[in-house]
């Protein structure tokens, strides 16, 4: 078999490969992008059902895909790369780091962990971190430490610990984090689940304190903000509540910030917005700039010090390479000021998408460069048809829950490159 790519496009000689199924003498005109959609469809899991763009370079909030077409990033690797595609700075501590060391596993000591350790403690107002891969890895962590803290602190009897999560929720893929879903995508027909969730409605402080009657009750597990839920902000004062109302019954107030932290909202944390200082922080995607999984949950010690040598753990968990990019990436929101980019563009952005009229945009919502849209079908048209002209229109973005748009630019853009998005998007919903 020849392959002779040309001009961006893959043309195929196949000749009479006795590998082949049956002889072919054939032509076949292929993009280099359907090539590589047809080798996943082959190769790999279908556990995604990405936007048809195959992105081969990133570049700040810019991507490009194998034809060359160059594109806005408007969804952040949902939220993972708030610096931007390679930032620099980020990618050169990990070269740095590279050349020296990657990995010692735990088992040792190194030079470059406890330097993360402080650096992020002190950047987050904690006494301890415990350094983790994937954002799951960083819930399932909490959770843990949560149901510990319960039994050695609290005096909640063996295996009776209950967490209370909210209606929507989304942390993560594992077993133990699907069964406290109330997503059916989510858990449906991966049971048997993990017993001990309590599930309220988002939003509802009173529904928070009922629940907290049960004494049994170890933690509050939250997302400041819903993101795979469509971006789901609630009322001002209900982070408060839930707080004072956890302080008031001995009960952990861990915050999921995998999405919703490192200035995605406007603020360094979502929790910012109310002042209010989570029992446990769960960290995730922009801690690493986009350049590998890490993961962090920072608490105090009378929470932290409940599990002893041996009793968690991970391979990577801090290793030398994500420490020194993890550092390298909270430097940079906290130098070139990415929260503060993030409330004003913010601002703009929702405006903007605001002030756009058509029958298809049901509601536009938003926190910093957070943002929903949610489209209503209209002539056999839905919000995935939005994003594939939006691609088109060279902006990426994609649906979550069929219907809602989710708008999450690197908080890198600049004023200019917003309004050039903004008008793209206005542009593409008036051509419906
Ligand atoms: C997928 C969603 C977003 C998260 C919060 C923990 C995690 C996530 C608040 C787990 C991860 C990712 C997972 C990814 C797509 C994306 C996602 F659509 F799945 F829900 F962002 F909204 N807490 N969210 O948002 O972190 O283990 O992935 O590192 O699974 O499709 P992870």
């Amino acid at each position: 078999m020849a392959i002779f790519a040309e001009s961006g496009s893959v043309v195929l000689f196949y000749n009479n490969d006795p590998n082949l199924s049956e002889p072919m003498k054939s032509v076949i005109e292929k993009t280099l992008s359907q090539e590589a959609i047809e080798r996943e469809e082959r190769f790999g899991a279908h556990n995604y059902h990405p936007i048809p763009v195959v992105i081969e370079r990133g570049e700040g909030v810019f991507v490009w895909d194998v034809e060359g077409k160059k594109y806005f990033d408007f969804l952040s690797a949902y939220s993972a790369l708030n610096q931007g595609h390679n930032h620099p700075k980020i990618v050169g501590a990990l070269i740095q780091q590279l050349k020296t060391l990657s990995l010692t596993s735990r088992a040792f000591y190194n030079n470059v962990l406890g330097e993360y350790e402080e650096f992020i403690t002190r950047f987050f107002g904690y006494d301890k971190v415990l350094p983790m891969n994937s954002g799951a890895e960083g819930v399932e962590t909490a959770m843990k430490l949560a149901r510990r803290w319960a039994y050695v602190r609290k005096g909640v009897p063996e295996n009776e610990a209950k967490i209370i999560v909210a209606d929507g929720n989304f942390h993560g893929r594992t077993i133990t984090i699907i069964s406290a879903s109330t997503d059916p995508d989510s858990y449906g027909n991966f049971g048997p689940f993990t017993p001990g969730f309590i599930k309220i409605p988002f939003n509802d402080a009173e529904a928070l304190k009922a629940a907290l009657k049960d004494k049994n009750v170890a933690a509050f597990l939250i997302e400041p903000i819903q993101g795979e839920a469509g971006v789901v902000i609630p009322d001002d004062g209900y982070l408060s509540a839930c707080y004072e109302a956890c302080k008031e019954a001995n009960v952990l107030f861990i915050a999921d910030e995998v999405q919703s932290g490192l200035g995605r909202t406007g603020k360094m944390l979502a929790c910012d917005h109310e002042g209010v200082h989570p029992d446990v922080l769960i960290l995730g995607k922009a801690l690493s700039g986009g350049l590998l999984p890490i993961s962090a949950v920072l608490a105090d010690d009378d929470i932290m010090l409940t599990i002893h040598p041996g009793q968690h753990g991970s391979t990577y968990g801090g290793n030398p390479l994500a420490d020194k990019v993890a550092i390298a990436a909270l430097q940079v929101l906290q130098d070139e000021k990415l929260s503060e980019n993030a409330e004003r563009l913010g601002k703009i952005l929702l405006k903007e998408l605001k002030a756009i009229s058509h029958p298809m945009i049901q509601l536009v919502r938003g926190k910093g460069l957070f943002c929903a849209m949610v489209i209503k079908p209209a002539n056999g048209k839905d919000a995935w048809d939005l994003c594939l002209a939006l691609k088109e229109n060279g902006l990426l973005a994609k649906p979550t829950h069929g219907d809602i748009i989710r708008f999450a630019p690197p908080l890198i853009i600049t004023e200019d490159q917003l309004n050039e998005c903004i008008q793209i998007i206005r542009n593409t919903i008036s051509s419906f």
